[in-house]
């Protein structure tokens, strides 16, 4: 593997096509890549009860352990691999299992926050905003939320007015003007070719001059 990798956040509203994007990207980009899902980042939530766990607002940035994302995507960054925690949705909590993950050339942060933090952004070589229309995006997360995970219309829409909408307009739209590059619709096959494209371009740089990519990259204390 030839280090430095290439990271890349890519952030945007619930139902906005994040995911999409991402696996599209690792799909077709022809290396490996190492995907981080924001979602792995919720807190361990182990001491309160379910009931207490349903209360919790997951949209709003106090949800994540970011001082655990940020000297995770540092060891990635950096060529070392993470026991990355897995997230139970059903559950609201972080489950028991780690996964080991293996730092590769393209490294992929998708998840509603993923510009959000400042240290996370430095370590960003790529930042990707998904615009997708409101309509839109509630109308997946019904799908996703009623038919994938098997809860009540009316909770799904009581959560979207009471903290999904709001939380997405004072914390998620505004890193649109963190972004580099703004896709209009996940599945934008332009945008996404274009993305691919540059990937490719950043990753045939590196390989002609090892080592020295130009690119700068706050580390973050590892004693944390
Ligand atoms: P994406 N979320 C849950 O519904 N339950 C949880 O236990 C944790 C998170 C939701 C979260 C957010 N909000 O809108 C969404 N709520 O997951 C983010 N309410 O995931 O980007 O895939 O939509
Ligand atoms: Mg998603």
């Amino acid at each position: 593997m030839s280090l430095p990798s290439f990271a890349i956040g890519i952030a945007g509203g619930t139902g906005a096509g994040k995911t999409t994007v991402a696996r599209t990207v690792a799909e077709t980009v022809g290396e490996a890549v190492t995907r981080i899902p924001l979602d792995n980042y919720y807190r361990d939530r182990s001491q309160l009860t379910f009931e207490e766990r349903e209360e919790i607002n997951y949209d709003h940035p106090s949800a994540f352990e970011w001082e655990l994302l940020r000297e995770q995507l540092d060891a990635l960054l950096t060529g070392q691999s993470i026991e990355m925690p897995q997230y139970d949705f059903e559950l609201h909590n972080r489950t028991d299992e780690r996964v080991t993950v293996e730092p590769s050339d393209i490294i992929v942060l998708e998840g509603i926050l993923a510009l959000h933090d400042e240290a996370i952004r430095e370590m960003l070589d790529l930042r990707v905003y998904v615009m997708t229309d409101a309509d839109v995006r509630i109308l997946r997360r019904i799908e996703r939320d009623v038919i994938e995970r098997g809860r009540a219309l009316e909770g799904v829409i009581d959560q979207y007015l009471e903290t999904v909408k709001p939380m997405h307009e004072r914390f998620v739209a505004p890193t649109k003007k963190q972004a580099d590059v703004i896709i209009p619709e996940g599945a934008n096959r332009m945008a996404l070719d274009l993305l691919i494209e540059k990937i490719q371009s950043e990753l045939s740089d590196d390989s002609q001059r090892p080592g020295d990519t130009g690119r700068e990259r706050s580390v973050v204390d590892q004693s944390m």
